[in-house]
């Protein structure tokens, strides 16, 4: 398993509209394995294909605790089939907008379906935290960044932000 470089706003990769996997193979296989690395090691609870460059419909997930069992969980092609009215405000984190975290206000339980490691089928209702993360997770997949949520001045900031953060790391 590799860990990948994660790609930073305003990296305009990130826009991009990632395209449905046509079959699950092995090559799939290693990009979530690649993924899940890569998220475990940033560290993070959620990563979309895209913040390492591939524009696929693809995620991976863990929301266990530290100390807890593993809960990865692998999704290609998710679509929400269904949603609730019910909205539940969480302060976001994104490892594509590091240090920056704001409250985005989502459906607090949505239906999913999507193509398992295995290319199963599962649909499912999910809510809650797991419910948050695949909804940021799924914007990704639309080019959909957290803080395009926010005030154009708090998401100017953001981006200010990262961009420093990044000059001042490269000038070591
Ligand atoms: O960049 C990403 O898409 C991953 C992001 C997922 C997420 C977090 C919070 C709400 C919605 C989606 C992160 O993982 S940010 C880092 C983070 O939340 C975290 C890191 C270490 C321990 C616990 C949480
Ligand atoms: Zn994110």
């Amino acid at each position: 398993m590799t860990i990948r470089p994660i790609l930073t706003v305003p990296n305009p990769i990130l826009k991009q509209v990632s395209k449905p996997v046509e079959k699950v193979t092995d090559e799939t296989r290693k990009l979530m394995d690649d993924m899940l690395e890569t998220m475990y090691a940033a560290p993070g609870i959620g990563l979309a294909a895209i913040q390492i460059g591939v524009p696929l419909n693809v995620i991976v997930m863990d929301l266990a605790r530290d100390g807890e069992q593993p809960q990865v969980k692998y999704f290609v092609n998710p679509e929400i089939l269904e949603d609730v009215e019910e909205l539940n405000p969480y302060e976001e984190g994104c490892l594509s907008v590091p240090d920056v975290f704001d409250t985005v206000e989502r459906p607090e339980r949505v239906k999913l379906t999507y193509l398992d490691y295995n290319g199963e089928r599962v649909t499912e209702w999910c809510e809650g935290l797991y419910a948050t993360c695949i909804q940021h997770e799924m914007d990704h997949l639309k080019g959909i960044v957290f803080i395009d949520y926010l005030s154009r001045l708090k998401r100017d900031r953001a981006v200010k932000k990262v961009v420093k953060a990044g000059k001042l790391k490269a000038a070591g």
